[in-house]
């Protein structure tokens, strides 16, 4: 019944609406496309789209990559507009769709939608800076592909579409080149060994970067400073660290912190998150030596885990720890992307997939070949090795081996105060978790670090240890057969 009052009343309103212009219905819609506001071309509505990562959270249809699942489906934005401006609850000036819709994106805090795919729709989880980082052209070019929908999305099969007759440019390039977003292995501080407890301030920026994903393929990484993993925090037991993090101005998304070496609701988290162009601070005493993960924790946390923000912090023991001849930094995590693994071009994020734990790639630190063609670890024969290694996730355990090596030691669990295990193949590292590795190099030759789940390997998950030095005979003898992919 209320239903039926609500589409009665529309209908009222229309009629009396058109009965005042004196003209058809049809001739309205043109006017709304053609005549009194400027048509955009498929390729600028995209790209106002692609900017404003709407698709990331949001389903629109037409649109690629937007296929989002946080924030509600666009498909009847018009529709939903009406009924929130008729329903209450909302605080802003629009009495019309095109304005509320407009209105969602330049001031999101006057409303909360009601229906988002998850539930309850959450406020503020929808970016409050478009009004900054959108030219008004591009937020009419969005306003008013959202306004026609679902009747005019793009590719939609409709002989009297006036939007797409009007949208003869050619879709934008692709891009096939990012920036490098791996970190190098070797990459991370020295030993703090035996000292005082002190304060230790750790500066960190959170940003969005197009990366190089593998050959051909980009992705939108966010990230701690440009580089995946992001960087290694090294301290004490004792010390407290002092925590500043900056989200870079250009960030569509808020960012923030959660270090599990942190003893307190949120592990920073509750303190950091940080709109674009701010930053925020917090302090906390090491109390737990062991390897930590952290990572950012802003909704939805496991998107922004995927797109790269993890790193790791070691919290060394009273005394540090036993030299080594050399350490590495090496992190495991998943990606999701649009296109399938190996699609050339840019690639969107797929919230679908990942909701579904469905990766398309897995990569050691970032990206496909990071470890292997562009940045493998080296040694030389009679060192001992110690890899930090952890896994960012969001979602898979690591079966983390050395395929031609045993682990002399594994500081199971990245736990540094327990005696270690001796002699392991393969030691389980869970997502959110680490461990430490030790061992001896006593022959020469390129060893694959792998998780010993090895379709992974196919989708991009390997990296190389490189050892020089002179054969040792008496250890490993024999002649190479061809095919061995080692
Ligand atoms: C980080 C996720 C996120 C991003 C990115 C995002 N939104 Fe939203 N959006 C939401 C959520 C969640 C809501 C509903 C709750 C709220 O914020 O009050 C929403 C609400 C809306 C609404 C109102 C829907 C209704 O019920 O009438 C519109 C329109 C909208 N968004 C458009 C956009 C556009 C256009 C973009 C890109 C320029 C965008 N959003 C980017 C999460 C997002
Ligand atoms: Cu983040």
């Amino acid at each position: 019944m209320k239903q039926f009052l609500k589409l009665f009343g529309a209908a009222l309103l229309l009629t009396a609406f058109l009965a005042a212009c004196g003209k058809t219905q049809q001739a309205q819609e043109q006017d709304q496309t053609s005549a009194s506001a400027p048509a955009y071309s498929e390729a600028e509505v995209s790209a106002a789209f692609t900017k404003g990562a709407c698709g990331t959270c949001h389903t629109i249809p037409g649109i690629q990559n937007a296929n989002g699942m946080i924030g509600p489906n666009l498909t009847d934005a018009p529709a939903m507009a009406e009924e929130a401006i008729h329903e209450g609850g909302y605080s802003g000036s629009a009495t019309t769709p095109v304005d509320f819709i407009k209105e969602s994106i330049t001031n999101p805090s006057v409303f909360v939608a009601s229906k988002c795919p998850m539930g309850p729709c959450t406020a503020g989880v929808m970016p409050a800076n478009f009004a900054d980082t959108l030219s008004k052209d591009e937020v009419s070019a969005i306003v008013q592909y959202l306004e026609g929908l679902p009747a005019n999305a793009f590719g939609a099969n409709n002989a009297s579409d006036t939007t797409s007759n009007t949208s003869s440019a050619a879709p934008a390039q692709n891009p096939t080149t990012g920036v490098d977003i791996v970190r190098d292995p070797a990459d991370l501080p020295a030993p703090v060994g035996n000292r005082e407890p002190q304060t230790v301030r750790v500066d960190l920026e959170a940003t969005e970067v197009e990366g190089q994903l593998a050959d051909g393929t980009t992705y939108t990484y966010w990230t701690f400073n440009n580089q995946i993993p992001a960087p290694m925090i090294r301290v004490r037991v004792g010390d407290t660290i002092e925590v500043h993090l900056k989200n870079n101005i250009s960030s569509i998304m808020n960012h923030s912190i959660d270090l599990h070496a942190v003893t307190g609701p949120g592990g920073g988290a509750v303190m950091t998150q940080t709109k674009p162009g701010e930053e925020t601070t917090f302090t906390a005493k090491m109390l737990n030596p062991g390897l930590y993960v952290y990572h950012c924790a802003t909704p939805m946390i496991a998107q922004h885990i995927s797109n790269g923000m993890y790193g790791m912090i070691l919290v060394e023991p009273e005394g540090g720890l036993p030299p080594v001849d050399r350490e590495f930094y090496v992190m495991q995590g998943e990606i999701y992307t649009s296109g399938a693994f190996g699609e050339q071009g840019h690639q969107g994020g797929d919230t679908t997939k990942l909701l579904n734990e469905d990766p398309e790639y897995f990569v050691f630190n970032g990206a496909v070949g990071a470890l292997t063609s562009q940045k493998p670890l080296t040694a030389k024969t009679g060192e001992t090795v110690r890899i930090f290694f952890g896994v960012g996730g969001p979602n898979f355990t690591s079966s983390f081996h050395v395929i031609g090596e045993i682990f002399d030691r594994v500081y199971d669990q990245a736990s540094l105060t327990s005696s270690p295990l001796t002699d392991v193949q393969t030691t389980l590292v869970p997502s959110g978790g680490a461990t430490m590795v030790e061992f001896k190099l006593d022959v020469p030759g390129r060893y694959l670090l792998v998780d010993h789940a090895l379709a992974r390997a196919e989708r991009g998950l390997a990296g190389y240890l490189i050892v020089e030095g002179p054969e040792n005979h008496e250890i490993y003898n024999g002649t190479e057969t061809s095919g061995s992919g080692h």
